[in-house]
């Protein structure tokens, strides 16, 4: 276990965990915090030894937001000259699938974290919300456009007026969560399920998310187009030889990620 200034990391078999370690203030994501997550994150993107990464809170909750403190006295002007938003684009940019495992509440910058996250895994109990406009503000890391995405606009647009909460259960509903469990379970229930796409053939993994990702901004054509680059690339690999070898040999494979 690696114990940075506001979040702790280690490796179980080929998944990188990162746990965010500031419980004093409720895990609030301060600048120091976004920037070591997404350092951890692009190392381990580059580490052939890690498949797939995790990103969790503690058992009580994922994370209350960005740090208030932190953002009281900003203004626009040094917003800009801050330019942090640049670091969050980035997490868009990793290649290996993200997951988030989520206890307790998810709130405003870490509900943006979560959704940046590829997957998410959450307790039966959580609470997912963006309560910028009680603070006379809105969502700017990506939440009003990926909410909007992920459950339309009548419903996004209602959320995030009334600065509410919702359950897990609602966000599974609307396709914001991929799976709820109890809440003792959603640690070991995620690293299951990272454990599972970590076995699968790596490039067809990563070239799968570069796909799904790009169909969510393309048209279908485009995206269909981009789609066949990728299917025809594979074809370029040792993983689909030893991938179709081992399937009419009746044996497992054994991918290499080449
Ligand atoms: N920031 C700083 N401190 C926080 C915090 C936060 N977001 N949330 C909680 N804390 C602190 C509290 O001040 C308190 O500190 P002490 O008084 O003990 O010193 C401690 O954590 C415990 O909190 P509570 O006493 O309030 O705990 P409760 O269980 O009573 O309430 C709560 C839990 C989650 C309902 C409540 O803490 C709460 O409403 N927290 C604030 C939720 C919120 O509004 N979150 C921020 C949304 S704005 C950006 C990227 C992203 C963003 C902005 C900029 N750039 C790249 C520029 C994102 C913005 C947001 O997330």
């Amino acid at each position: 276990m690696v114990n940075k200034e506001t979040i702790k990391t280690w490796t179980e078999d080929r998944v990188g965990v990162i746990q965010l370690d500031r419980s004093k203030v409720l895990n609030a994501l301060n600048r120091r915090m976004v920037t070591e997550i997404l350092q951890t994150l692009e190392e381990w993107d580059r580490d052939d030894k890690i498949s797939v990464m995790v990103v969790t809170g503690n058992d009580k909750l994922f994370a209350a937001g960005a740090d208030i403190d932190e953002m009281a006295e900003d203004d626009s002007i040094s917003l800009e000259l801050l330019n942090q938003f640049a670091e969050w684009d980035r997490i868009a940019w990793v290649k290996k699938p993200i997951i988030a495992a989520v206890n307790g509440y998810c709130l405003g910058g870490a509900f943006e974290l979560a959704l940046s996250c590829d997957l998410i895994v959450a307790a039966e109990d959580a609470q997912f919300g963006f309560p910028e406009i009680n603070l006379g503000v809105m969502p700017g890391a990506g939440g009003t456009v990926r909410l909007t995405k992920l459950m339309g606009r009548t419903k996004a647009l209602e959320w995030l007026w009334l600065g509410e909460y919702m359950t897990a259960k609602t966000a599974c509903e609307n396709g914001v969560v991929n799976r709820t469990v109890a809440p003792e379970l959603v640690f070991e229930e995620t690293m299951k399920l990272a454990r599972k796409i970590a076995r699968q053939a790596p490039l067809s993994v990563r070239m799968i998310k570069e796909t799904v990702n790009k169909s969510v901004d393309h048209s279908v054509y485009e995206a269909m187009q981009f789609e066949r680059k990728n299917f025809y690339m594979l074809f370029s690999s040792e993983d689909q030889k030893e991938g179709m070898n081992a399937f009419v040999k009746k044996r497992k494979p054994r991918f290499k990620g080449k």
